[in-house]
């Protein structure tokens, strides 16, 4: 594997999985296969989850790592050609990603939408940076549009929490004060259309995502009747996609929070979020707190995703 951005990167979903298996048995498989060779994160928005378990799964593959955090302690970055560097920006992303290619092996980025120009962000205009000017294989950490180490981990978890073989799995828009990305709903949405399962999307009208991620995805207005029945609640909030709205926050509509109500007509869902979560936004205490939540477990199967893809792109470096 030469890069990792996107569903199709990892290939074969099937494949892919029995890879994560053998990996969660034994995770130190392959350890010999990073060795001297130095995986490089960079971080322009803050994480945890994404920083901890990506640097676990580098050091189950024998690799070193080095972390930057562009916002503490690196120049501030342009990032448009041709612009006249007379204001706070220092460096030029063109010089400041060579530079990091120098250094390392495997270059993973985080690289969130800004929400100033949907052009900028929906052509993933920062990763693809990386990917032309570094000279090295790059994966994304979530970038502008998508979120594949989460969704891999997702995928993965499913699989190990599902009782029926075609499991009705249902994404939820829920309210939150700020706006956030569509990476991590555009992604899962890529991943789940990439499966069989039974799909659908349920959000408050002028939340449509775009398309192109929807794809053959049912959309069902009334969160309600998208809930009867399913085997799996992935709730995420996110900003507006369309036209003029794009990046703005249309509803903070607490109805569409998850709780009891909407939990008692699921066939007993396993509820699921990326996390950071917001509690008695997103979901309720109770609900995040109960059995069927499976929260903790998905962001442990973050090391997992991220192991089977480090190795894949080591695999890859020939
Ligand atoms: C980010 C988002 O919604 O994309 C990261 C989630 C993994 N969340 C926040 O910024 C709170
Ligand atoms: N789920 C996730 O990516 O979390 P972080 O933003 O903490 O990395």
């Amino acid at each position: 594997m030469k890069k990792f951005t996107c569903v199709q990167d990892i290939g074969d979903l099937r494949a892919a999985l029995a890879e994560a298996s053998e990996v969660k048995k034994d995770r130190f498989k392959y350890v010999e296969l990073g060795r001297n060779k130095t995986l490089m994160m960079v971080f322009f928005n803050s994480s945890l989850r994404t920083r901890l378990s990506t640097q676990k799964a580098a050091t189950n593959l024998g690799m070193n790592v080095i972390v930057l955090d562009i916002n503490q302690g690196a120049w501030k970055l342009e990032t448009e050609r041709g612009v006249v560097m007379d204001g706070d920006k220092s460096e030029h992303i063109l010089e400041a990603i060579p530079v990091m290619g120098c250094y390392c092996d495997i270059i993973g980025v985080r690289s969130f939408a800004r929400f100033e120009n949907r052009e900028f962000d929906y052509q993933e205009t920062i990763l693809n940076q990386f990917i032309e000017h570094s000279g090295r294989p790059v994966f994304s950490m979530e970038a502008a549009t998508r979120h594949p180490l989460q969704s891999f981990a997702d995928l993965i978890t499913i699989e190990e929490y599902k009782r029926t073989a075609r499991p009705k799995v249902v994404m939820t828009w829920a309210p939150h004060p700020r706006p956030l990305p569509q990476a991590v709903p555009n992604s899962f949405a890529e991943w789940m259309n990439a499966t069989d399962y039974d799909f659908v999307i349920t959000h408050p009208e002028g939340y449509e995502l775009d398309p192109s991620f929807v794809a053959g995805a049912r959309v069902e207005y009334d969160q309600m009747k998208a809930f009867e029945g399913a085997d799996f609640v992935y709730a995420k909030s996110w900003a507006a996609y369309t036209g003029e709205n794009y990046g703005r926050v249309l509803s903070r509509d607490r109805d569409w929070t998850v709780s009891d109500r909407q939990m008692g007509v699921t066939n007993k869902a396993y509820f699921m979020h990326c996390l950071p979560v917001r509690r008695n936004m997103i979901v309720t205490d109770e609900v995040i707190e109960s059995p069927q939540s499976i929260v903790i477990p998905e962001a442990a199967n973050r090391e997992i995703s991220a192991t089977v893809v480090l190795k894949k792109l080591l695999e890859g470096l020939g």
